[in-house]
């Protein structure tokens, strides 16, 4: 729109239905100021997350890896003939990959994600490479556990979780999600979860604090995406990142500290921070094999076996109730 020969940006129309408005707000007006993990995930900061799984302070991709690919014929073996793989919100086939390789007897992969375009540009490869795999991708949120396709309905199945993405939920969250994805892929079922292990604080600090700045800019990523799709006034250069160690919740937390007193206008509103206020953007849970196993058995089910580093677990459960 132009006024008196100046171009005036107007900030993106608000659409209240939409989550991420509806969610800023609530989450920036809360006290102590909060935005979920899963506002990280725009394309840039499906980058950034991209570029920090390969940085030599980030162990946990690296450790699942190497995990998943010394023990692909182990894990492979525990598989029921004719199975589904089920993968919850893995963005990409990757992990699955080294799974569906070593068990030639996975009939199906149904990958679970939000984005569209990629979960169907990877299944397409997907099908080029595995023709004998029946691939049926589901667009939709992870843990809100959509149905599972008709093609799937008499397959005996697998779940798979990989990245310790359930670290990014409370624990009665995780819980919860645990005991609806046993309901989910019904009895008998396998459930394969990769799970970061409780470690000395250096080496966690370390990983989510890299000397490149990555993890910095992934969180600070976050007020750059309400600055895009909401038209909000965030002054990036007036947050910093804070990632520590609680050692009570056994978790890493990340804030966005606002290095002065200032205000931001967000959807018609101003929001005020005090100097040295924080956004609470991430919790990461770390569990030990037993915390993670009663965790597990919280949710309705078994442990089956284990398979660790002593960075990182890989976890098979089953679900044995009738
Ligand atoms: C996706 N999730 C398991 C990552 C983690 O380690 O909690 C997200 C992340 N946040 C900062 N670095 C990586």
């Amino acid at each position: 729109m132009k006024s008196g020969g100046q171009t005036v940006l107007r900030p993106a129309p608000i659409d209240a239905a939409r989550p991420l408005a509806a969610d800023a707000m609530a989450g920036l007006t809360a006290k102590p100021k909060r935005l979920a993990p899963k506002y990280f995930y725009d394309a840039a900061g499906a980058t950034l997350f991209d570029q920090i799984t390969r940085l030599p302070e980030y162990y946990p991709t690296r450790s699942e890896l190497a995990l998943l690919r010394a023990n692909a014929p182990a894990l492979a073996s525990l598989f029921p003939p004719g199975c589904a793989l089920v993968e919850f919100g893995g963005g990409s086939s990757r992990k699955a990959r080294i799974l569906l390789g070593a068990a030639a007897t996975v009939e199906a992969y149904v990958p679970i994600d939000i984005s569209r375009e990629f979960l169907q540009q990877d299944a397409a490869q997907l099908r080029r490479d595995l023709p004998r795999l029946a691939v049926h991708p589901i667009v939709g949120d992870f843990t809100q556990l959509p149905n599972l396709p008709e093609a799937v309905a008499a397959t005996p199945r697998v779940g798979f979780f990989p990245g310790s993405t359930i670290g990014n939920l409370e624990p009665h969250e995780a819980c919860e999600f645990l005991r609806r994805a046993a309901a989910m892929l019904g009895p008998g079922s396998l459930f394969a979860i990769g799970v970061d292990l409780v470690k000395a604080p250096d080496i966690l600090y370390r990983a989510y604090n890299d000397a490149e700045g990555v993890t910095a800019k992934f969180n600070l990523n976050v007020l750059a995406r309400l600055n895009r799709e909401l038209g909000a006034d965030f002054d990036l250069a007036a947050f910093e990142h804070h990632a520590f160690y609680n050692a009570e919740r056994s978790r890493i937390e990340m804030h966005l500290a606002s290095t002065r007193r200032q205000k931001v206008r967000l959807c018609g509103a101003t929001i005020e921070f005090r100097a040295g206020e924080t956004i609470h953007t991430e919790n990461s849970y770390k569990y030990s094999i037993e915390s993670f196993q009663a965790l597990a058995q919280g949710g309705g089910w078994s442990p089956l076996t284990v398979f660790s580093d002593g960075l990182f677990s890989v976890h098979v459960l089953r679900f044995a109730q009738g």
